[in-house]
């Protein structure tokens, strides 16, 4: 029999051939096992790409702090205010509306099949970050484990994916030189780590630059200290359902051109399809309409046609 054009999933099915497409069936089956996996360069982007995010991220850095930083250089926060203030570390926010490119980077087919898989095609964008860190760099003796998801007020998460995150390494990750730390297996916890608790299954997920690191919302996750001189730098894109808070505020900042220059998907992920939030003016329902999921341009029709009917004559 033939999987991937089932009626009952008329939604997911476009994920499952994209998935299909990219190679990603073995980084779902991560996913859905471990929550998280790394996906090989070769599957994310080209080299080039790489590249001129790595400049773009470098200049931002340079415009923020002051001062030109070198990938084999350890690095200082300069004058940048960012928060929070931490040694060997900042991190760059709001990197959407700082450069293009990185409109070109959260529409990246390979992230955006992950985020769809994983948030069940409901992901806005909640922010969109650069970890910056250098020798010293930690987050003390318990690699600061954490779930991105937000809890409930007794630190319960959901099962499903309320978040999904995905750090592209634009250096190479190893312990020593500060890798994310990740307990495989914890997104099934359904709860946010006690003190402590987590850091002897905590493993370091080594990668390569270009690899893009993706994983659930609810994993138990943090970093090694960065023990090694140079830099080690990322894109983190981290999503959430539509019916949550975004960290980074694009609902309303984002500009029209840049809605002219990308695609639906790029709009709804910046919420330019959510009226929530109005003014004295009141709602506004044709956001909805001017760029429609597939599923709710379905659904649009369908009432449209039940409409259209001639009404029942008894
Ligand atoms: O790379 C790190 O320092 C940890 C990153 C992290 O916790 C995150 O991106 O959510
Ligand atoms: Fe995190």
């Amino acid at each position: 029999m033939e999987f991937g054009d089932f009626k009952a999933t008329e939604a997911f099915n476009p994920t499952y051939q994209r998935i299909k497409e990219l190679a990603l069936e073995p980084h779902i089956v991560d996913l859905d096992s471990y929550g998280f996996t790394v996906i090989p360069p070769e599957k994310v982007a080209p080299l080039d790409f790489l590249e001129r995010i790595r400049e773009t991220v470098l200049r931002i850095a340079a415009e923020r702090t002051g001062i030109e930083l070198s990938l084999d250089e350890n690095g200082s926060a300069g004058e940048y205010q960012g928060q929070p203030q931490t040694d060997g570390q900042f991190l760059l926010y709001y990197l959407l509306m700082a450069d293009p490119i990185f409109e070109e980077w959260v529409t990246n087919p390979t992230l955006a099949t992950v985020a769809t898989y994983l948030m069940h095609g409901q992901q806005q964008l909640s922010s969109l970050t650069s970890f910056i860190k250098w020798k010293g760099g930690t987050y003390g003796d318990n690699l600061g484990l954490h779930s991105d998801s937000p809890p409930d007020r007794d630190g319960r998460l959901p099962p499903c994916s309320d978040v999904a995150n995905a750090a592209y390494c634009l250096t190479d990750y190893t312990e020593e030189n500060g890798a994310i730390a990740m307990v495989p297996g914890s997104h099934r916890y359904c709860r946010t780590p006690n003190p402590g608790e987590g850091v002897k299954n905590a493993v370091p997920v080594e990668a390569k630059a270009g690899s893009l690191i993706a994983w659930h919302g609810n994993m138990w996750h943090g970093a090694y200290p960065k023990q090694t001189d140079g830099l080690r730098m990322n894109v983190t894109s981290y999503m959430c359902h539509k019916r949550l808070k975004t960290q980074e505020s694009y609902q309303w900042q984002v500009t029209q051109e840049m809605l002219d220059r990308n695609t639906p998907e790029f709009a709804r992920l910046v919420g330019a399809d959510d009226h929530m939030g109005w003014d004295e003016k009141g709602p506004d329902f044709s956001r909805m309409l001017r760029y429609p999921s597939p599923e709710m341009k379905k659904r649009m029709a369908e009432a449209a046609a039940a409409h259209a009917k001639p009404a029942k004559v008894e």
